[in-house]
């Protein structure tokens, strides 16, 4: 390489890491804030209104247990987690991804079908992409994706929720799935339903990809890829900053102030994430359309997925159906087999 070119491209990589700081710095001015509030939600017993109102008595002990446990987890990764940039790689380093859980892909979905439905955003009734239930959105299918399911716990069958399901709520589930238009129901893998997926008659916005992405600016990204089931990959990765997507599509305001969460799912909710709204607004959290150069394909996400380097593969949801801005502590699917809310690296 010649000198120039090495000068360009170390002053290229200067621009682009002072603008990583200036949005780091937005993100920690953010996570001050949010997180004071988060304190103050937890003394105040935010965790025992959302399990005294469900479950039966003996899943309360473990439910508090667990709440804490993740609350002294949020402590510690939003102190020395989060805060700081992950890691690059020189791209020569990086190579296609494995595919691994196809939790909410295993059908093909028709791309002309896709819309990202956005929901809790600023006057969105004003926003001509407007409707008043993104839930009656149909996605359409072709086939199956003939892929291995992948993430080969051992849940207990027992555990599964629709099978133990007493005739009064097969019931109610059966009423639910005809308001819901005689859809397949939802949360069809190991782990359940999600407790946050919309109710029918959700208003919010119904997206395409080109309603942002050509709005926003690119960025790439060459970042280690961890599952816990103990790989990693240096991958390359592009796309549009969720920091920048929530610049476009501002969260409306509760209680004067922005929304603590992101939660995410699939099209058929079968896959779902809750996020930190800090940890979305982290510079290297993108919002990803391609890998390794090329669109990403269906197993790896298409047309959509999450890249956070910060945290661990588990919180990377592929082919995002949904992005929901709330004040609840979003349901999250491997949280809900007993992993880690919060996942950090
Ligand atoms: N929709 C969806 N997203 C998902 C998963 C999944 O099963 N379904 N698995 C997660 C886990 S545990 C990992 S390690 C990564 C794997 O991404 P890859 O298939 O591109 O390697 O996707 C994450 N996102
Ligand atoms: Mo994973």
């Amino acid at each position: 390489m010649s000198h120039d070119a090495r000068d360009a491209e170390e002053e290229s990589t200067a621009v682009k890491s002072q603008a990583d700081e200036t949005v780091l710095a937005k993100s920690r001015k953010h996570t001050r804030r949010s997180f004071a509030a988060a304190g103050v939600a937890a003394a105040a017993g935010y965790g025992f209104y959302r399990w005294l109102d469900r479950g039966p008595q003996a899943d309360m002990l473990p439910k508090l247990l667990d709440r804490t446990y993740d609350f002294n987890a949020g402590v510690s990764h939003a102190v020395f987690g989060e805060r700081a940039l992950a890691p690059t790689y020189p791209q020569s380093r990086a190579e296609v991804l494995r595919v691994n859980g196809v939790y909410g892909l295993k059908k093909v979905l028709t791309p002309e079908s896709y819309r990202l439905q956005v929901v809790g955003a600023r006057d969105a009734e004003r926003h001509p992409r407007f409707v008043r239930d993104v839930t009656a959105w149909e996605y359409r299918y072709e086939g199956n994706s003939g892929e291995d399911a992948g993430h080969d716990t051992k849940v207990d069958p027992a555990k599964q929720t629709s099978s133990k399901m007493p005739p009064q709520f097969a019931q109610a589930f059966e009423r639910l799935k005809e308001t819901q238009g005689g859809r397949p129901p939802r949360g069809n893998e190991e782990a359940g339903e999600s407790d946050s997926t919309l109710d029918p008659g959700t208003p919010g916005l119904l997206l395409t990809l080109d309603d942002f992405v050509p709005k926003l600016a690119r960025h790439e990204l060459v970042t280690q890829f961890k599952c816990i089931e103990g790989w990693s990959q240096v991958v390359h990765w592009a796309g549009v900053r969720m920091a920048d997507f929530l610049d476009l599509y501002p969260p409306a305001p509760i209680d004067g102030r922005e929304p603590r969460y992101v939660y995410m799912e699939t099209p058929d909710g079968d896959y779902y994430v809750g996020y930190d709204m800090h940890v979305c607004r982290h510079p290297q959290t993108l919002l990803v359309t391609e890998m390794m150069g090329a669109p990403l394909t269906q197993n790896h996400g298409a047309p959509l997925r999450v890249h956070m380097p910060t945290k661990y593969g588990y919180k990377q949801i592929k082919r995002i159906g949904l992005i929901a801005y709330t004040d609840e502590k979003p349901d999250d699917y491997w949280t809900k087999l007993g992993y880690d809310w919060y996942a950090g690296l």
